[in-house]
């Protein structure tokens, strides 16, 4: 089944020999006595001896052009053994090579941590356009960090979230190495840390070309204080390289909360101050010192806010270091830069305080109120006037507004799916719209197939490509349309609900072993997995949920298809509403896992620690994708392609992608309820969440229980808050501020569809598999070519 992806001859017994060699080598173990993470380890470091040339060929071929950069505080990869095998083509050889020496090749993928360097989707995307770049033959370099400790990790105890760190390097990795050479320097006004960079490959499919991924790792100048350890000032001597250390330390676990601490500024111009330092050592290598041409051989993407600093910092070190004048630097800024847009929640708009900045980055300070007066010059120029001015200055009130500075600096902004670049260009950044509407681009978000089908649904791949007669979709996804002439196959639609089979099976058993619960895979399972947060309304799900059993309570023969409700979700360690929601799930499971009287009928499971590779078996068993945002809140959402490719109809609110995602494959193949976004906004100022409290038949019955004792929340008043957050609202707030009341009604409507349709089999199949054949406007390869093109202008460069 391999085809195009079959770019790399293996050697059985010289790739044997490596892996034994590198066993003696690291762990003095032969393959007798070696622990699985050793043996992942070996392997990992035979597969990258086999790529390390045609890594320098890439690397040495993008030099000579212009290129990418994409800056990202996030990078949120999960494993890389698998898919490294697959984009390879030797997934099925190695299989064989480890059978031969009876290792299992299933259990070392297991065995692997993942990076877990990311919230959510931005971190995920950041991660499918690393790969999709790398197919695709494009030029592009990441920048982060490479923090010691990834995204907590989660774990239950009495239905309460608990964190626990992320010690992913605990066995090492094996996919990165040190460039020590490579380090620089980063000056803080309170000292100077050294950034040591550490390289993963990102290896393409059926590509010779590979890829960098550059993360910084802080570290103290000086390892140790001799003198002071000589005097046995052992905790003095120690504390600079903590101080230093600390900075790529841990992950902030926010997802969309501003966070305003000194820590996290410093570590956005950290990796920023060393990326550009390193841009601008390759180009005096390359291309000499004429930086007029920089704009020539640099195109830097900033991935949110979160680098923007990355704007002034690129002016100081043109203006400080090399000599240019201020406009020659703006111009050159202008050209390079370009921003993404990740949120519609005004709340999550990065603003710092000026006097932090100050504290810490004086001269970038300096340089950003050199911006802000330019701004505003500009601004007077075109006539508008004191009000307009203060409502879009970059500095106004103590505080640095980053969006501002983004947009007003760089030459493209883009939303991340259509509706969400029209909120932005006619609502939210509408003042803006208006001022520079040809900046103002949308990039409809995607993700890599390899991954999120190719790996993770290898029973679904395998149909695909013997239905297609090849693997092109592998790398052109668009193919998939060619599956819509079996929608009336029967044997096809058998085999749909097969391989939907046998991942439920696979699920249920990771489950088991994992949640120590055990599910029905005959059952339907309902699935919803990402961020824990009110907009998403986890909480609508729960409430729909709990008025299903009180239901069945009363009509115990009501005929409805057996159903599992499957969450999976992190919350911000500070979010005490979305733990409070946690909570209250883990509740409603335990009350109506522990009911015999309903007889199985339904269930409810959260699992614990939703990652990227939990994710990779949830999504091939799912039969139902919740994606229920209250209308013009996700701005994309990227979750609810993974569930459409795997086969999957949606549930869905008309928000972000979803839009697009029923536009391609049709309404009546998915579930769509609620109110839209400009329903929302007509309604939302005098909206009153208690007539629907007390008029919607059930509603009342299942809000109350938050008060009403039939749950327990450890005296923690979490059960409490989120009623009052409901019903009366708080300071910060309207009640019912995601309009859950209000699409409850309609949201039980569709669920109601969704049993009654699920039981005509082949017609549910015909669903999964439109829904399939409509995905391939989803792939990151299509986003990302968009992005080279249209943004960057990069070209592809594939190597020989
Ligand atoms: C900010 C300041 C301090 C600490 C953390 C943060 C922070 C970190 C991560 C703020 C936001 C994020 C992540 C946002 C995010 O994941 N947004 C999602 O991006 C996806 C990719 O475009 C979209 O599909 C989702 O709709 C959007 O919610």
């Amino acid at each position: 089944m391999e085809g195009k992806g079959l770019i790399m001859k293996i050697n059985k017994e010289r790739l044997k020999t490596n892996i034994e060699d590198i066993l003696k080598i690291k762990y003095g173990k032969t393959l007798k006595n070696a622990k699985n993470h050793e043996k992942f380890n070996a392997l990992s470091k035979s597969i990258m001896l086999l790529i390390t040339d045609n890594w320098k060929e890439s690397l040495n071929t993008y030099s000579k052009g212009k290129q990418a950069y994409y800056l990202s505080a996030e990078f949120l990869m999960g494993r890389a053994l698998g898919n490294n095998l697959i984009n390879l083509g030797i997934y099925d050889e190695i299989k064989e090579v480890l059978n031969e020496m009876d290792i299992n090749l299933n259990e070392i993928e297991e065995i692997e941590e993942d990076a877990g360097l990311g919230n959510g989707g931005l971190g995920r995307l950041a991660a499918c356009f690393m790969e999709s770049s790398a197919t695709k033959n494009l030029p592009v370099t990441g920048y982060g960090i490479r923090y010691s400790y990834g995204l907590f990790k989660q774990k239950f105890k009495d239905g309460f979230q608990i964190e626990e760190v992320d010690n992913w390097l605990k066995y090492g990795d094996p996919w990165s190495i040190r460039r020590e050479e490579e380090s620089v320097i980063v000056n803080f006004k309170d000292g100077k840390v050294k950034a040591v960079p550490y390289d993963t490959p990102i290896i393409g499919y059926g590509t010779k070309n590979i890829n960098r991924l550059r993360l910084y790792k802080a570290e103290a100048l000086q390892e140790l204080d001799l003198e002071l350890f000589n005097e046995q000032e052992y905790e003095k001597a120690a504390r600079n390289k903590n101080k230093a250390e600390d900075i790529s330390k841990v992950l902030y676990p926010n997802d969309t909360k501003r966070e305003g601490q000194l820590l996290r500024l410093k570590q956005q111009y950290f990796f920023v101050s060393a990326a550009l330092q390193d841009m601008i050592n390759k180009f005096k290598e390359n291309h000499g010192s004429d930086f007029s041409k920089f704009k020539d051989y640099h195109a830097i993407q900033l991935n949110d806010t979160h680098p923007v600093v990355a704007i002034p910092e690129l002016m100081r070190i043109l203006i400080d270091e090399e000599g240019l004048d201020f406009e020659k630097a703006w111009d050159t800024v202008h050209n390079v830069f370009s921003y993404t847009n990740h949120t519609i929640l005004r709340e999550a708009l990065e603003q710092w305080d000026v006097d932090l900045y100050k504290s810490i980055l004086p001269r970038v300070y300096q340089i950003i109120k050199e911006i802000n007066k330019k701004f505003i010059k500009e601004l007077g120029s075109l006539g508008y006037g004191y009000e307009r001015i203060n409502s879009m200055k970059i500095i106004y009130k103590n505080r640095i507004s980053m969006a501002w500075l983004a947009i007003y600096a760089t030459h493209a902004t883009n939303g991340v799916a259509k509706l969400h670049t029209d909120i932005l260009k006619y609502q939210e950044l509408k003042d803006w719209y208006e001022i520079y509407p040809e900046r103002f681009l949308n990039k409809t978000n995607g993700i890599t197939q390899r991954r999120w089908l190719k790996l993770c649904n290898k029973g679904l791949s395998n149909l695909i490509t013997k239905l297609l007669g090849g693997d092109e979709w592998v790398t052109n996804l668009t193919m998939l349309k060619n599956l819509e002439k079996y929608k009336d196959d029967e044997i096809v639609l058998n085999k749909l609900l097969e391989i939907k089979h046998s991942n439920k099976e696979r699920l249920a058993k990771y489950i088991e072993e994992n949640e120590g619960i055990k599910i029905n895979p005959n059952s339907i399972f309902d699935i919803q997995i990402k961020r824990l947060h009110e907009y998403k309304r986890q909480l609508l799900n729960a409430f729909h949920i709990l008025d299903l059993y009180y239901r069945l309570k009363e009509n115990p023969d009501m005929d409805i298809e057996k159903r599992t409700f499957i969450f999976g979700a992190k919350a911000a360690p500070g979010y005490f509403r979305a733990k409070g929601i946690i909570k209250f799930i883990n509740e409603i499971a335990k009350l109506i896992n522990n009911d015999k009287s309903i007889n199985n009928k339904i269930k409810v499971v959260f699992v614990q620690n939703y990652r990227v590779s939990y994710g990779e078996k949830l999504f091939p068993a799912a039969d139902i994708s919740e994606q229920i945002s209250t209308a013009g809140k996700e701005a994309s959402g990227t979750g609810n392609m993974k569930f459409m490719l795997n086969g999957t109809p949606t549930i869905g609110t008309y928000d972000g992608a979803n839009v697009e995602i029923v536009k391609e494959a049709g309404e009546e193949n998915n579930f769509i309820f609620g109110a839209k976004v400009e329903e929302i906004e007509k309604i939302k100022d005098t909206y009153n969440p208690k007539k629907y409290y007390e008029k919607v038949p059930g509603l009342k019955k299942v809000v109350d229980t938050l008060i009403n004792g039939t749950f327990d929340d450890g005296d923690t008043g979490m059960f409490e808050e989120l009623y009052t957050s409901l019903l009366e609202g708080a300071s910060w707030h309207r009640a019912d501020n995601y309009f859950i009341f209000k699409d409850f009604d309609d949201y039980r409507k569709a669920q109601n569809k969704v049993d009654v349709e699920y039981k005509d089999r082949l017609s549910w199949a015909k669903k999964c598999l439109i829904n399939i054949a409509n995905a391939g406007k989803f792939s990151s390869d299509r986003t990302i070519m968009e992005y080279a093109k249209e943004i960057w202008s990069i070209d592809s460069r594939k190597i020989k």
